[in-house]
């Protein structure tokens, strides 16, 4: 179970259905072909297991200068694709916000990828919320508190389900322990994809 002290872990189990998981999927593999999923460094010079593209009109990047959000694909050099009209109408039904999210993460996760325990520090106002969407293989999700040796609890995610973090969740600890191969059929080749929506810059007022 989710500790009491995290009030802001919100889960939407099965939030999409099977055709609007379809019809996003189409919408982000669409946007991957200008946009191509890449293997990010880490500062520390190692490739990350997940690979990643960002879409709107800022991308969340790591290489050897640090973590940071760009307009631009480090590889081609373009803009990011804009974020699909579905990810952006399920911010407003949902996230509570009071400005729409100018960064979406693409995490795509195959061959026993993984995410270490970290906390989502590079925006700048953690009173915006986060709101990810699952799609594909299903995740075993941790998530822990503020303080990284504070007890973590373990959470399935799986295809169509969104989650949101406001509150005392928005700086948990938390990080993808494993996915589940061959737990959906959704995604060609298998593995899951992970879309964040963020709000990275400071919002408007
Ligand atoms: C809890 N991604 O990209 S999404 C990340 O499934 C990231 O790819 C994971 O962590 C993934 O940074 C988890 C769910 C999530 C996103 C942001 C959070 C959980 C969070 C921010 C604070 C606390
Ligand atoms: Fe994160």
């Amino acid at each position: 179970m989710v500790p009491l002290t995290q009030t802001g872990f919100r889960l939407l189990p099965g939030a999409l259905d099977a055709e609007a998981q379809a019809s996003l999927l189409t919408e982000v593999l669409r946007r991957v072909e200008v946009a191509p999923l890449y293997r990010p460094m880490t500062p520390g010079g190692k490739p990350m297991s997940v690979e990643m593209t960002n879409f709107g009109p800022l991308g969340w990047v790591t290489d050897a200068l640090g973590y940071r959000y760009q307009p631009t694909h480090p590889v081609t050099g373009a803009p990011w694709p804009d974020i699909p009209a579905a990810l952006l109408k399920l911010w407003d039904q949902v996230a509570g916000a009071t400005a729409p999210p100018d960064a979406c993460l693409v995490n795509l996760y195959r061959d026993g990828a993984r995410m270490g325990l970290h906390q989502d520090r590079d925006e700048a106002d953690f009173s915006f919320p986060v709101l990810s969407v699952s799609l594909g293989d299903t995740a075993v999700f941790r998530i822990g508190g503020v303080n990284r040796r504070d007890p973590t609890t373990s959470v399935r995610l799986a295809s169509g389900d969104v989650c949101i973090l406001t509150g005392d969740a928005r700086l948990a600890h938390h990080g993808i322990d494993r996915v589940l191969a061959g737990s959906s059929r959704l995604t060609p080749g298998g593995g899951r994809i992970n879309l964040t929506l963020r709000r990275a810059s400071p919002g408007p007022g």
